[in-house]
């Protein structure tokens, strides 16, 4: 019998996706090309509207991805811009599931004017990889460069002990957010297996990534965790520069701060605090 197939277009994945996009390109985080997105989707709800058999292109990735064989990706085009992602989602936007030799992706939907992914997909791919060992329900990468953020690592130390207990601060919510921490990944060449193996080799005692002078990696099991990670870190870093050089009279102690992890019940990283 033949399988009921609904219209790309109506996929929660794929508007989830392109609200998101949509959401950070007026937040001013992605402006011309900047920022990229990768979705690991579920095969059972993408077959209902892709037939999963029909492999339109394959790509050389130019590393190994073979840890995620078989594995399927909603991932943003290389220079595409997050501006024109709503207007046509078929030409910025591209479905592939990454081939049994690791190193080619089987392209199924999208990149329709014969582009590929991102530039960062080794980050994104090895993100996935090194996250999915710690948590099965890891889905999204997500990366921007949001204006505080990129700021902030030009005026802060880059130590993440330093960095992290700065963004605590400036938000109560935030330790709650991400009591793990932030990583920090001073300037390196973008767009590089080098780059991706660094951001992986943190991103499985964080959940965020910042690269100096660059922007900012989340990562989570939905759209939702890993956007609300980079959009809370960006407000603290936002706090952080609009005090600028004033002096603070007053601010939250680390005996506070053990306060609240008590009362939310959650571990700070272990000699962030200290008391
Ligand atoms: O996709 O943001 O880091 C453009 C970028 C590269
Ligand atoms: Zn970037």
């Amino acid at each position: 019998m033949l399988k009921k197939m609904y219209p790309i277009e109506e996929a929660p994945f794929l508007r989830e996706v392109v609200d998101v996009i949509s959401n950070m390109y007026r937040l001013g985080w992605d402006e011309r090309n900047g920022g990229n997105l990768s979705y690991r989707l579920d095969p059972e709800l993408t077959s209902q509207y892709l037939d999963l058999t029909a492999v339109k292109r394959r790509i050389d990735i130019g590393f190994d991805a073979s840890a995620l064989r078989g594995e399927l990706f909603l991932v943003t085009g290389t220079g595409k811009y997050f501006k024109n992602v709503a207007a046509c989602p078929a030409q910025n936007l591209g479905i592939f599931r990454v081939a049994e030799n690791g190193s080619e992706i089987e392209l199924l939907w999208g990149y329709e004017d014969g582009g590929k992914p991102t530039s960062e997909l080794p980050t994104h791919l090895l993100n996935h990889a090194e996250r999915m060992k710690i948590d099965p329900e890891q889905r999204v990468v997500l990366h921007c460069h949001p204006g505080n953020t990129l700021a902030m690592t030009f005026v802060h130390d880059l130590d993440e002990r330093s960095f992290t207990r700065t963004l605590w601060r400036m938000i109560t919510e935030c330790m709650v957010v991400f009591p793990e921490g932030v990583g920090v990944i001073p300037w390196m060449v973008c767009g590089t297996l080098d780059i991706g193996r660094a951001t992986a080799a943190k991103i499985q005692d964080v959940r965020v990534v910042i690269w100096a002078a660059h922007g900012i990696f989340g990562v989570g099991s939905s759209i939702d965790e890993a956007f609300g990670l980079v959009e809370t870190v960006e407000k603290a870093a936002e706090v952080y520069m609009k005090i600028g050089d004033r002096p603070i009279k007053q601010s939250i102690t680390d005996a506070e701060l053990a306060e609240l992890a008590k009362a939310f019940g959650l571990t700070p990283r272990p000699g962030y605090l200290e008391l």
